[in-house]
């Protein structure tokens, strides 16, 4: 049974509440308390319901007053919850499971695959001598990787690079994963005139078994030059301003023979080897007892290839070369197995 509504009613069930608030301790207690007071059941809204009965001038003043009484009890519930939140915060520190004082924890930067860091080393040596940076695509035509680089299908320099081949397309328009970035020496000579001075950065593809100095997924960095006057003397002295660049003074390079269909003559660059650093140990698994390191295949354009880009061959020449940047990377950072750059291995790669 709900007792008459009255201004006398409202006041008492202020004081009880606010008793009742006052004593409750905990969140548990508080939705309690907020559920026996303003509820659904709860007392002050049985109240406001049984308005109904009073006569117009009493509902008009009590309704007033409950109305505002609402107000204040929901007022007073949350400075109340406030109350305790406070009071556990300083009862958690006064205990000291809370200590504010620590510093943050810091979180850990990430940062760049020793590879790419390479990569960005090599591209601005070569941006500093005036070479742009351009790009070309990893699934390329048969066209570009071999054919127009004088390798036709018959040709053993084939077997130099094992190839993954994509089941489309025959002949020349045969698709595969490239397995150098030469094709973009074609690519680019079709579309420009010279001079021409670029820096082709990209993944290569070659099917091959894995050891110390082989993967099967390898970026390289291929060089354009093509102008007037352009000769050996200018390929020898970039190749030997890039190596000081990247390995400092004291590593020693070598230039020797080498044979690529593409150029004429080839050569091959060579670095010291780290790991025997000195007279070459013949059980070393990085430069297998030779003392040298391979880093790069270049040569002089073949002017057969300077002539079917349509440039007049009597009056261009031009070299070009392609280094492989994992071995760089090795070298730079005496890194003796090519596989653990790509193992995702994070304590290996948190050294970098
Ligand atoms: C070539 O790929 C020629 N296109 C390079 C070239 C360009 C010659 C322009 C003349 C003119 P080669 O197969 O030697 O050549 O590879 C070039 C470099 O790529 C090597 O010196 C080596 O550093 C790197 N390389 C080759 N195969 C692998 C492999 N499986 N894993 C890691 N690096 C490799």
């Amino acid at each position: 049974m709900v007792a008459t509504p009255s201004p006398q009613r409202v006041s008492e069930l202020e004081r009880e509440a606010r008793a009742a608030l006052a004593a409750s301790a905990d969140e548990a207690a508080l939705e309690r308390w907020r559920t026996a007071t303003l509820g659904r059941s709860g007392t002050l809204t049985q109240l406001l319901r049984s308005l109904g009965t009073l006569d117009a001038t009493a509902r008009r003043e009590v309704g007033a007053a409950a109305n505002t009484l609402k107000n204040a009890l929901e007022a007073a519930l949350e400075a109340r919850r406030e109350q305790l939140r406070a009071a556990a915060l300083a009862a958690d520190v006064h205990a000291g499971t809370l200590d504010v004082t620590l510093p943050g924890r810091p979180r850990r930067r990430g940062a760049l695959h020793p590879v790419t860091q390479t990569l960005r080393e090599i591209l601005a040596a070569f941006t500093r001598m005036g070479f742009d940076t351009v790009e070309g695509p990893e699934v390329e035509l048969d066209e570009y990787n071999f054919e127009r680089l004088r390798i036709p299908a018959d040709h053993p320099a084939r077997d130099m690079w094992d190839t993954f081949w994509l089941d489309e397309g025959e002949g020349a328009a045969r698709l595969l994963l490239r397995t150098h970035t030469s094709p973009m020496q074609i690519r680019y000579m079709d579309a420009h005139q010279p001079p021409i001075r670029i820096a082709v950065p990209g993944r290569c593809y070659r099917y091959e078994a894995t050891d110390a100095t082989h993967e099967w997924m390898m970026q390289q960095v291929e060089l354009l030059v093509v102008d007037e006057g352009v000769s050996m003397a200018d390929l020898k002295g970039t190749l030997q301003e890039f190596a000081r660049a990247l390995f400092g003074p004291e590593r020693r390079v070598m230039m020797r023979n080498s044979y690529f269909p593409f150029v004429e003559p080839g050569v091959e660059l060579a670095v010291d080897c780290f790991v025997c650093d000195g007279p070459p140990r013949p059980d070393c698994s990085v430069c297998r007892g030779s003392g040298w390191i391979e880093i790069m295949g270049a040569g002089m354009v073949h002017p057969e290839m300077i002539a079917r880009a349509g440039y007049d061959a009597q009056r261009y020449t031009g070299f070009a070369a392609g280094m492989g940047v994992e071995r760089i990377a090795m070298l730079k950072y005496g890194v003796d197995d090519i596989r653990h750059f790509y193992a995702n291995d994070l304590r290996f790669l948190r050294q970098f």
